[in-house]
């Protein structure tokens, strides 16, 4: 019997793939912190995609911590990807978005989709890794009365069990109805220093967190209860965009309504929008966006790897 059977459960061996280094680590109980390929493919342009996904993994690694990245190439289940796996998952314009309705479909037709948070968390884990840095969750977006849009990632937040650090959830959604679901659905949200939701390329919302958390240690004493009690379930760690990247609410505001009206107009829906939306928002902000995205993601790996190593001290 392989390695994944004896985390994987019975039968699942052959869909996974993992990279040596993350299977390495995770046999020995070294911090491992899992990254969604959905960002690479879907969410930043080539070449910053691939520049930022390698940024990811590097500031991991110096931490001490092995990044996973997790995608689906060819049906295969990559958890860690090498570098000609990257470039392609940056690169090929044949790639889906995964998220956990689609990744049954993608595996079993040997497809290539680009992993969600909700596919993501997923994933993870089944491998067991407990901490996963992203940008944004997907949530519940405006106009959610007429279009019923509300993100997997928040169902997947409910039931999987991994701390997602990211920057709030994107700006685009309807961020109060975004919270209300998250507390409907039993998830904990923490700020990471900070009392306010962050809206992605905001550092703040007008909107509070439930509770606080000032540093990894404290972080760790969150996630460790929860799994002490026996509580399953996803923990939203929201760690607001640096200080010198962020961009005024009101600003964001009025750009994210242009957006949105365009996406009206040219009948964008369902899981073409979220792409859609984020282009329009680089282009009406002239790239002001898409490095605060960077930034953002950055960091979120940044605190993801110290918690991961906290986790394991
Ligand atoms: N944040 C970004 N870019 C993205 C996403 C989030 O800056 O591409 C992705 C994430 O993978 C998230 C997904 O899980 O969008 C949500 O999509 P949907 O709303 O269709 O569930
Ligand atoms: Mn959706």
């Amino acid at each position: 019997m392989g390695y994944c059977n004896l985390i994987m459960g019975v039968n699942g061996e052959r869909f996974f793939d993992f990279k040596d280094e993350v299977k390495e680590a995770l046999e020995n109980g070294r911090p491992v912190v899992a990254l969604e390929s959905t960002l690479i493919s879907h969410g930043f342009p080539y070449p910053e995609n691939l520049k930022v996904a390698g940024e990811m993994e590097e500031i991991i690694r110096r931490y001490g911590v092995v990044p996973a990245t997790i995608a689906v190439i060819k049906g295969k289940i990559k958890i860690g990807l090498r570098a000609s796996e990257l470039e392609f998952m940056a690169t090929s314009k044949d790639i889906l978005k995964a998220s956990r309705r689609d990744l049954v479909a993608i595996v079993a037709k040997g497809l290539n989709g680009a992993t969600t948070v909700a596919a993501t968390m997923l994933v993870a884990e089944r491998a067991g890794i407990k901490v996963f840095a992203t940008g944004g969750i997907g949530g519940v977006h405006r106009g959610v009365e007429k279009t019923f849009d509300i993100s997997a990632d928040l169902q997947e937040l409910a039931r999987t069990s991994v701390a997602v650090v990211c920057s709030g959830a994107k700006a685009i959604l309807d961020l109060p109805l975004t919270l209300e679901y998250l507390e409907t659905m039993g998830v904990p949200v923490i700020g990471f220093g900070s009392e306010e939701l962050p809206a992605f390329y905001c550092r703040e919302s007008g909107l509070k967190v439930d509770y606080v958390v000032n540093n990894e240690k404290e972080a760790v004493g969150i996630i460790r209860t929860m799994e002490d009690l026996g509580l399953k379930g996803g923990i939203i760690i929201a760690n607001p965009v640096p200080e010198e990247y962020s961009i005024s609410v009101e600003y964001m505001n009025e750009v994210i309504e242009e957006a949105v009206r365009g996406a009206e107009k040219e009948g964008v829906k369902g899981k073409k929008l979220t792409p859609y939306l984020l282009n329009k928002i680089k282009e009406i902000t002239g790239g002001k966006s898409l490095k605060a995205n960077i930034e953002l993601v950055k960091d979120n790996a940044r605190v993801a790897a110290k918690i991961a190593r906290a986790l394991k001290s």
